[in-house]
């Protein structure tokens, strides 16, 4: 069977509703780390992968790999056929209108400066804005620094509160004439805040700003829907979402793809070719220069077929709920901390206990087989703000239970122990 038949969804007897029978699809959870089962907190920076999205990547390595796009062969065309029925699935995962807006990239990371070397150098100004938020990843932060250098646009950060949600007044005040570019987080990842973010693409379409929503947070915990968002790109990585690392997504309005220029030159992205000039193939190949990643963007399919088969209100009440039961458990600690308690979170728990270093934190929970993240998290104007260093990090996926927050808590007891 080739992995393009293999990455249909299997169940026919509807969505699954019981999230706790969840966790044995993921065999890497079940093995022990310094003598103790891996409790696994650290979904936020790479989540584990079922065996439905290795099987769907193993399958096509056994039977079907080969280029796309390129051969007249048996194989390219299953490859190829794999590749854009995977495609297809992101973009009904996201409602995108069509499959040209969806630009295949490494990750979020790619997909950003991609806009920023694409639509940002050839529309930005000296004098124009880039407004961000002060909670953005260095990677909604740093390709808009490189493009303005360039341009003479100005990076604009809006405020944030000591709660960790964006300052909506001053959002709404820097927002001017000038501002051309909004670039703002769905998910923090370093504060777990859920941004307004439908609100504020409206704000800032309404200001003539184009915008771009980092979704690197969002997409494993929250439904997205583009055209209801109305933002202008939506950019995520597979690995956050229960698929394979290098692979991930830029969308775009298609008006706007078709206006930019190429990111990168090669093949694949070409019509024509001649020493005085190139003409540039069609959306959205016009955006993917050279061998994609092909096996990871199946295996990307199959994390979507993985999500798909599970009751998405079902997903978010038990995900919601075990990020309360751990905000509560975490409280009953002395001396805990917890930075960004926004009204609307999701995923991530960032916090610091009394005066223990979050590294050696993360030192003494992992000899007790607990991975959880600890460091500036790529978001130091986070760290600057709440004039922190560092932080613990725990980020919960479907497969994390009460039993781990409570493996947790009696990890950092321990630390308190250890550290009195
Ligand atoms: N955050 C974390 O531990 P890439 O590396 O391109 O897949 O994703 C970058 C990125 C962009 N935006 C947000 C909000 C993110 O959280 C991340 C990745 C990881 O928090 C690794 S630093």
């Amino acid at each position: 069977m080739s992995s393009a038949q293999q990455q249909t969804p299997v169940s026919t007897a509807g969505p699954i509703t019981d999230i706790t029978s969840l966790r044995s699809d993921f065999p890497i959870l079940d093995q022990m780390v310094h003598g103790k089962p891996l409790v696994y907190l650290d979904s936020a920076a790479s989540a584990q992968q079922p065996q439905a999205v290795i099987d769907a990547m193993v399958a096509h390595e056994q039977h079907d790999h080969a280029n796309i796009h390129r051969g007249v062969h048996e194989l390219s065309h299953r490859s190829t056929d794999a590749f854009e029925a995977a495609r297809e699935r992101v973009r009904a995962f996201i409602n995108a209108r069509n499959c040209n807006e969806i630009i295949f990239t490494r990750g979020t990371t790619e997909s950003i400066n991609l806009v920023a070397a694409t639509l940002g150098r050839t529309q930005l100004e000296p004098g124009d804005e880039v407004l961000i938020t002060h909670m953005e990843h260095h990677s909604n932060i740093v390709p808009w620094q490189l493009i303005c250098a360039q341009t003479g646009a100005k990076l604009v950060p809006a405020p944030i509160t000591g709660r960790g949600e964006v300052d909506a007044d001053a959002f709404a005040q820097l927002l001017n004439e000038r501002t051309k570019i909004v670039a703002i987080a769905h998910v923090s990842n370093a504060l777990g805040t859920i941004n307004p973010v439908k609100e504020m693409t409206a704000q800032a379409r309404a200001a003539n700003a184009v915008v771009l929503i980092d979704g690197a947070q969002a997409t494993p915990h929250l439904k997205v829907d583009v055209r209801d968002l109305d933002c202008d790109f939506y950019a995520f990585s597979g690995h956050k979402m229960y698929g394979p690392t290098g692979v991930g997504v830029l969308y775009g309005k298609e008006a706007l793809l078709d206006s930019m220029p190429p990111y990168q030159g090669g093949g694949e992205m070409i019509l024509t070719v001649t020493f005085d000039k190139s003409t540039y193939a069609e959306l959205p190949h016009k955006f993917e220069a050279g061998t994609p990643n092909i096996t990871g963007v199946i295996g990307l399919g199959a994390a979507i077929d993985y999500l798909a088969g599970i009751d998405l209100d079902a997903r978010c009440r038990y995900e919601t709920e075990l990020l309360s039961y751990a905000t509560e458990a975490l409280r009953t600690l002395p001396d805990m901390r917890i930075v960004g308690e926004a009204e609307q979170k999701s995923g991530v728990i960032s916090f610091l206990l009394g005066k223990i270093h979050a590294h050696d934190l993360g030192t003494i929970l992992d000899r007790d087989g607990i991975a959880v993240r600890t460091g500036h998290h790529c978001a130091m104007p986070v760290m600057d703000r709440y004039g922190i260093p560092a932080t613990a990090r725990a980020s919960f996926g479907l497969y994390n239970n009460h039993d781990d927050v409570d493996r947790l808590i009696a990890g950092l007891r321990r630390a308190l122990e250890l550290f009195s």
